[in-house]
């Protein structure tokens, strides 16, 4: 007669649909740094062509921020950091912050 062989039942693997929260990466206005220099540092930091660049800038400007990109979170807060540190380097209070997306 053939031997029973017992099979542990494999647990089923939850499937992984869950996706990472995404951070976004906004820009703040400020009264002192130039708007060429936020351009540079958005291009720079952020890969943007000049036209983005300057787009984004002059949203920030007029509104007070805007939102520049989602990313990681790690990756947000490592490029909000970069980007505020060269305006720190050069004595601006240009100033980049991270929030989570709904
Ligand atoms: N408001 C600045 C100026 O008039 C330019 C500026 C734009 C600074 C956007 C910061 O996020 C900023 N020189």
């Amino acid at each position: 007669m053939a031997e029973k062989v017992l099979v542990k039942p494999r647990p089923k693997l939850k499937p992984k649909t869950e996706r990472p929260k995404l951070w976004k990466v906004i820009l703040l206005n400020d009264d002192f740094t130039p708007r060429e220099f936020v351009v540079m540092v958005l291009k720079a930091v952020f890969r943007m062509g000049e036209e983005q660049a300057y787009h984004v800038m002059m949203t920030a400007h007029r509104k007070g921020a805007c939102v520049i990109a989602v990313f990681t979170r790690d990756v947000a807060d490592t490029k909000a950091k970069e980007a505020t540190e060269l305006g720190k380097q050069k004595g601006y209070p240009l100033y980049f912050t991270t929030e989570p997306e709904e």
